[in-house]
């Protein structure tokens, strides 16, 4: 089933238990080669959520802005996509590309993500697909301006959201984690895994 939530399309229980638990370990052999890092953002606060990502490029941040770079901080290219990913995409973007970049978000009970337009990328007809697992989160979609009306809706586990079309510069954020609402991860805590066209 799929719910439209300010314009994203929401596929609710897209994947698996099974799955997601492969999805994990695809993450988990990501992190070890690539650790999380909490970017800077231009003003000089710190992110709350921790990040890496795999494929051609990964999204950091720093003082000098918002941008995606062929490697890690630490100098290594990013790993390769995890393939549970690549198949959701091809599920369920509806685009003949495949993603680039496949940004992953670490979120403990504190985290959070500010209202922002993902707006790094070379071509808005293309979507951005994003998978949530673990613990559930508060995500806040409005307008393509800001200070607009805003939808809710708790990502649970499983769940794929795709922006896109006109939806694809509204603003969105994640206001809360709600902490042990799974036992997917064993030590709690939520993984977002978000999926772009980046050239
Ligand atoms: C998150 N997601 O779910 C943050 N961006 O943790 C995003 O920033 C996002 O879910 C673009 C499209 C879908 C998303
Ligand atoms: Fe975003």
């Amino acid at each position: 089933m799929s719910v439209d939530v300010g314009g994203i399309v929401v596929h609710l229980e897209h994947l698996t238990a099974e799955k997601q638990a492969v999805l994990v370990e695809q993450v988990r052999r990501i992190v070890r080669a690539a650790p999380l890092f909490r970017p800077e953002m231009p003003s000089g606060r710190k992110m709350s959520v921790r990040m890496t990502s795999a494929g051609t490029f990964g999204w950091t941040s720093d003082r000098a802005g918002y941008r995606y770079e062929r490697q890690h901080p630490n100098g290594m290219d990013w790993p390769p996509m995890p393939p549970i990913a690549l198949d959701i995409w091809r599920d369920v973007a509806g685009v003949a590309r495949d993603p680039q970049s496949c940004l992953i978000n670490f979120y403990d009970g504190d985290a959070k993500m500010g209202l922002h337009q993902d707006r790094d990328e070379a071509d808005m007809e293309m979507p951005v697909v994003s998978i949530s697992l673990g613990d559930e989160a508060l995500f806040r979609v409005g307008g393509a301006k800001r200070g607009g009306k805003t939808q809710s809706i708790w990502l649970k586990s499983g769940d794929v959201a795709v922006m896109g079309g006109a939806a694809r510069l509204n603003y969105h954020g994640i206001d809360r984690i709600r902490a042990n609402s799974s036992t997917l991860l064993p030590n709690g805590g939520r993984i977002n895994l978000t999926l772009r066209c980046v050239d």
